[in-house]
C-alpha cells in the first residue's frame, strides 16, 4: 500500500475522499487545513496558503491527495485512485459500461453540482467581483442544486445506487452533496426519499459516521444510532 497522506478542510469537499478513506479501513495521514488570508493554509500554522500553491496545488483548492511522491488533484481523479486500492470492493465499476457510467456521473457532479451549482450557491465571489450580484447568483446556484438532486432523485427511484445496483465511488461523492444541501435546507428526506435511503445506508456505517462527526456534520438519521 502506498503512503497516502489527505490534505483537507472540515466541512469542504475532502469529506467525500475523507469518509471513502475510512470506509475502505485504508491507513492515512491528514494534513488539516483551515481558511486564511488567500485561502486555505495549514490549521496548525506550517504553511501559509502561498506555500500551498507553490508546493501543493496551484489553484490552492482541497481535496489533495499526496500519494508517495505523486500529487492527485480533483475528486473525479481522487476517487477513482482510491477506487483501484480496494480492487475486491469494484468502486470503480465492474463492466466496462458500469466504469463509463462512473467517469460519467464523476463529471457531471465535479461540473454541473459542485463546480456550477454548489459554487454558485456558496461561493458567488468565484463567479464575480461584484457583490451586488451575489444574491442573484446564489439565488440561481440554488435553481442548479434543486435541479440536480432532482436528476439523483429520479435515478435513485430505480436504481440502488446512481451508477446501477452496486456501490461505486459515486455514492460518495452524493454523500458530500447530501450534507451540504442538507446545511443549504435543500435536502430532506420527504422530498428526496431515494437520496435518503442512500444516506440512511452509509450513515449506518461506523466508518462514515466517525467522519462526519470529526468534520461537524449532523448526522440525518440519528435514531438509527
Ligand atoms: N475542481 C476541484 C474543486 C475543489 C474545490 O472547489 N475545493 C474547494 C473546497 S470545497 C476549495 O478548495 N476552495 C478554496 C478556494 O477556493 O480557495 C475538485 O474537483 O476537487
Amino acid at each position: 500500500m502506498p503512503q497516502l497522506t489527505l490534505y483537507r478542510v472540515d466541512g469542504a469537499s475532502s469529506l467525500a475522499p475523507h469518509v471513502l478513506l475510512r470506509d475502505l479501513s485504508i491507513p492515512f495521514n491528514v494534513v488539516l487545513m483551515k481558511d486564511g488570508e488567500g485561502g486555505y493554509e495549514a490549521a496548525d500554522g506550517s504553511f501559509s496558503n502561498a506555500e500551498y500553491r507553490n508546493r501543493v496545488n496551484a489553484n490552492g483548492y482541497v481535496p489533495i491527495l499526496q500519494v508517495d511522491d505523486y500529487t492527485i488533484s480533483e475528486m473525479p481523479a481522487i476517487l477513482s485512485f482510491l477506487a483501484t486500492l480496494v480492487p475486491d470492493r469494484q468502486l470503480g465499476g465492474q463492466s466496462l459500461m458500469e466504469r463509463i457510467k462512473v467517469l460519467e456521473w464523476l463529471a457531471w457532479s465535479a461540473s454541473q453540482v459542485h463546480g456550477l451549482g454548489f459554487m454558485m450557491l456558496l461561493h458567488a465571489e468565484r463567479f464575480t467581483k461584484d457583490r451586488d450580484l451575489s444574491p442573484k447568483i446564489n439565488e440561481r446556484g440554488k435553481q442548479i442544486v434543486e435541479a440536480s438532486f432532482a436528476q439523483i432523485e429520479k435515478r435513485l427511484s430505480s436504481h440502488a445506487h446512481p451508477c446501477g445496483e452496486a456501490e461505486t465511488v459515486v455514492d460518495f461523492n452524493l454523500l458530500l452533496f447530501w450534507y451540504w444541501g442538507k446545511d443549504a435546507g435543500i435536502a430532506n428526506v420527504e422530498r428526496y426519499p431515494g437520496f435518503g435511503r442512500l444516506i440512511r445506508g452509509l450513515e449506518e456505517r461506523e466508518s462514515v459516521r466517525s467522519a462526519l462527526s470529526l468534520e461537524g456534520f449532523d448526522l440525518s438519521f440519528p435514531s438509527m444510532v
